[in-house]
């Protein structure tokens, strides 16, 4: 089997399940997903296409922050998923300097680019960015809350890389809910607390990485990250992950020490990258990008 393409067969993708949780969850909005649309496009072709500025750049989307499950459709509750930023806001920054244009989808309210030192302090919030998207020259972020819009964001953007064949990647640092309540089965109105104990049963979210490689953008270079807080089997889910949805690399991480050490889980073999402690604020994403990078270039050279 080829080491960097996989040549694996995809295990059964849940074409069904994948289609209901689609046709349920809230829309975007057409004025919002007709928007964002645009602005990918305006932004792929800036970077992408050669007869624009002369330059073409590899284009990443860096995922970010944990997707929220709402337990009510006017939401006062909700079920997160545990994710500062911190690993994505850095690893854009990497990505930026190696020359790649980013598309940083991000959760709201989490850690920026360049703005990774700023101390934690709700007057800040005061200064976030209100506007839905947020573009530069090379980088445009778009915010989620739930995981309905991250899915629906992940596929527009899918779509919308697809045509930039293997100099496309996907870096997907974001924590996604496994759990979510199906929204025709949500209570419309805040759950009250007079009726007692709740009892929530919880749908299971379909994979969407298979269909993302296999549908969506195919050619594109996909990483995704497994994390674990139990050592033992942090690395059998991350083989697991890399075979079942065909990914061209896992990172494993555990949440106690996935600031010093991450494992770059590949078809040919584990590498782990460690922070440089004697080196005063270095990061673990740093040596991470630049082995991702690499590995990129290697996959677009053998594409071509
Ligand atoms: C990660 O494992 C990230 O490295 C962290 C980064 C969320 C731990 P921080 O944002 O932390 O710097 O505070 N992300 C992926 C987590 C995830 O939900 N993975 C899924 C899984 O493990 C697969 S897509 O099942």
């Amino acid at each position: 089997m080829d080491a960097i393409n996989g040549s694996e067969s995809f295990e059964e993708i849940p074409y069904a399940d994948i289609k209901s949780f689609f046709d349920s969850a809230p829309a975007l909005g057409d004025a919002a997903e007709t928007k964002i649309k645009e602005e990918l496009e305006k932004f792929i072709k800036r970077n992408y296409s050669p007869s624009e500025n002369g330059t073409t750049r590899r284009v990443v989307c860096v995922t970010s922050g944990g997707t929220t499950v709402p337990l009510e459709q006017r939401c006062v509750r909700y079920i997160d998923n545990f994710s500062s930023g911190h690993r994505g806001a850095a690893s854009t920054e990497y990505f930026l300097k190696a020359g790649y244009a980013v598309v940083f989808l991000y959760r709201k309210g989490t850690c920026q680019p360049y703005c990774r030192s700023l101390p934690d302090d709700p007057l800040l919030e005061c200064f976030e960015v209100t506007s839905e998207s947020n573009i530069t020259g090379t980088l445009l972020k778009l915010p989620f809350t739930t995981i309905f819009e991250y899915l629906q964001l992940l596929q527009l953007l899918a779509l919308s890389m697809r045509s930039l064949g293997p100099n496309a990647m996907f870096y997907l640092a974001a924590a996604v809910s496994d759990f979510y309540v199906p929204w025709e089965s949500m209570a419309v109105h805040k759950i009250q607390s007079a009726s007692g104990p709740l009892d929530i049963r919880l749908a299971q979210v379909p994979k969407m990485l298979p269909v993302l490689r296999k549908d969506w953008a195919p050619m594109a270079f996909c990483i995704s990250f497994k994390l674990e807080t139990d050592t033992k089997i942090l690395l059998e889910k991350a083989n697991m992950a890399l075979k079942k949805y065909n990914m061209h690399m896992v990172v494993a991480n555990e949440l106690k020490t996935r600031k010093e050490e991450v494992i770059v889980v590949t078809k040919s073999g584990n590498i782990t990258i460690r922070r440089d402690m004697t080196q005063a604020g270095a990061d673990v994403e740093e040596p991470l990008v630049k082995l991702i990078v690499d590995r990129h270039s290697a996959y677009i050279g053998s594409q071509s």
